[in-house]
């Protein structure tokens, strides 16, 4: 009798091995390696901040597991680095570790300068600007991740084409052959067509304020006063920028 009791107890503990072998000591539905490496939580506790909301509830519903108070990964700032709990998982930087790479240089300043924070080496990530203009919006990503994401006004009857291209020129403010100035340019296929803030007319009026959201232009990508400016600073000539 003793010893039944014995294996009973044995196949009670609390401990599951997921299909692919991964062990989930606490059964909250996250492998210890993932506690372990990814989001820095317990792994014998399955609410870590003890909130009475598992780990598992509260990453998939995008809040902290590290903080008792309802508070989103995208406001938590786990480690005080500047980067929120949300960008340093879309970053795979840790959120315990305010500079991952241990190169001097945090995750945040990194990430803000275009640096590869997961690199002591001084490497640059890829940039690339994504114009989808089915939804009118501009989308701009630093190493595959997206940063940001702005409305738009494109062509009308369909006057902006779609594709691969490169920022070929920059300028703070462009004249336009229909008689506006373009300011925040970047001119993408050798400056045929680009990107720019809503346009001036010469009398000091700015064109087209209410219609970011709706195609308005002669095939340029209009943006919002703000998000040009933002993109304009951010992008170095040679940015890919895919159109479709
Ligand atoms: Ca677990
Ligand atoms: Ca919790
Ligand atoms: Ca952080
Ligand atoms: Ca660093």
């Amino acid at each position: 009798m003793k010893y039944f009791i014995v294996i009973t107890i044995f196949f009670m503990i609390p401990s599951i091995i997921f299909a692919n072998g991964l062990v989930d000591s606490d059964l909250d539905g996250i492998p210890d390696s993932d506690e372990k490496n990814i989001y820095f939580t317990d792994v014998n506790n399955p609410d870590t901040d003890g909130d009475g909301y598992s780990d598992w509830l509260e990453l998939n519903f995008g809040y902290s597991p590290h903080n008792p108070k309802p508070v989103k990964l995208d406001d938590n700032d786990y480690d005080g680095d500047g980067l929120s709990d949300r960008d340093e998982l879309r970053f795979h930087t840790s959120l315990i570790n305010k500079d991952t790479d241990e190169d001097g240089f945090s995750d945040y300043e990194e990430i803000e300068a275009g640096y590869d924070p997961l690199n002591k080496d001084t490497v640059l990530l890829d940039k690339r600007i994504e114009i989808n203009i089915g939804k009118q919006e501009l989308s701009y990503f630093l190493g595959g991740v997206r940063m940001g994401v702005f409305s738009v006004s494109s062509g009308i009857n369909n006057s902006t084409s779609y594709g691969h291209y490169k920022v070929t020129n920059k300028s703070p403010k462009a004249w336009s052959p229909y008689g506006l100035w373009m300011p925040y340019w970047l001119g993408l296929d050798s400056g045929r067509f680009g990107i720019h803030e809503l346009p001036i007319w010469p009398n000091g009026c700015r064109e087209g304020e209410d219609h970011l959201g709706k195609p308005a232009s002669h095939g340029c990508i209009r943006l919002g006063e703000g998000p040009a400016e933002l993109i304009y600073n951010w992008v170095p000539i040679g940015t890919g920028v895919f159109i479709y």
